[in-house]
């Protein structure tokens, strides 16, 4: 039996634990959660996340299960719980989190919010524009700082792990804005490592799932989905 196990979808924050999970040669069951038809907001996942999203991860304690939410803390714990890709010393842990921190708090919620309204242009040009000006803006921070080290902390890190599969996402919606020479040479570096080849091999399966609740999701499901309308509680 795995000791862990990771309930996800085919997303970037799923896949960056998955990455994580493979790099420190952990096995794991993968459960997925059909969010776009709500599984999400059931009871028994918002006892093991209120805030009712993915991923959350649980390992499988003789004790009882601890559970993990919020894919940055899953991260920080995982490589403290295996030492390694959380940095050596006191100082290149706090750089590794201090990356790790800009993912969760920057590159994740702005490029996500980029790609959804880049569906919504004609809605929501001002949405989009705002979304698309900040995403640029963050690209720039990235591109100048792994024009100075091989890796966003120096050594290859969870840090990393977090914002690679942000970057391959936005290739599908902003492949134009992905060409800077920095960036290309790092996505190429993680992108050649076997636990991340393993990891989207395994996560293509995912989304084939998902594409396919999606596409049994209710218009009024996909509204929820998207937020355009409120859940009832
Ligand atoms: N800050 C959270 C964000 C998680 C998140 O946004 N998850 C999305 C998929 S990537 C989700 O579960 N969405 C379903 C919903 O919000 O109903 C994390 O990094 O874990």
């Amino acid at each position: 039996m795995s000791s862990y196990r990771l309930y996800g979808m085919g997303s970037p924050n799923v896949v960056k634990v998955v990455i994580a999970l493979e790099e420190l040669g952990q096995s794991y069951d993968f459960a997925h959660v059909n969010v776009f038809q709500g599984e999400q907001r059931e009871s028994w996942f918002l006892d093991l996340n209120p805030n009712g999203k993915v991923p959350v991860l649980v390992e499988q304690r003789e004790q009882g299960d601890f559970v993990l939410f919020e894919s940055g803390a899953i991260m920080d714990w995982l490589a403290s719980r295996h030492g390694a890709f959380g940095g050596e010393s006191e100082d290149e842990r706090a750089l590794v989190r201090q990356w790790l921190a800009f993912q969760m708090a920057n590159t994740g919620p702005i490029f996500g919010n980029a790609i959804h309204f880049s569906f919504a242009t004609r809605e929501c040009p001002y949405g989009q524009n705002r979304f698309t000006i900040e995403l640029r803006k963050l690209l720039k921070v990235i591109e100048r700082r792994l024009s100075k080290a091989d890796y966003l902390a120096g050594n290859y890190s969870i840090a990393d792990m977090a914002l690679w599969p942000w970057i391959r996402t936005l290739e599908m919606f902003f492949a134009d804005d992905l060409q800077s020479p920095a960036l290309r040479r790092w996505f190429a570096q993680v992108e050649a490592r076997p636990a991340v080849a393993a990891a989207v091999a395994r996560m293509d399966t995912i989304g084939k799932l998902d594409r396919e609740s999606r596409r049994a999701a209710s218009p009024e499901q996909l509204d929820r989905y998207f937020g355009r309308v409120a859940w009832q509680d």
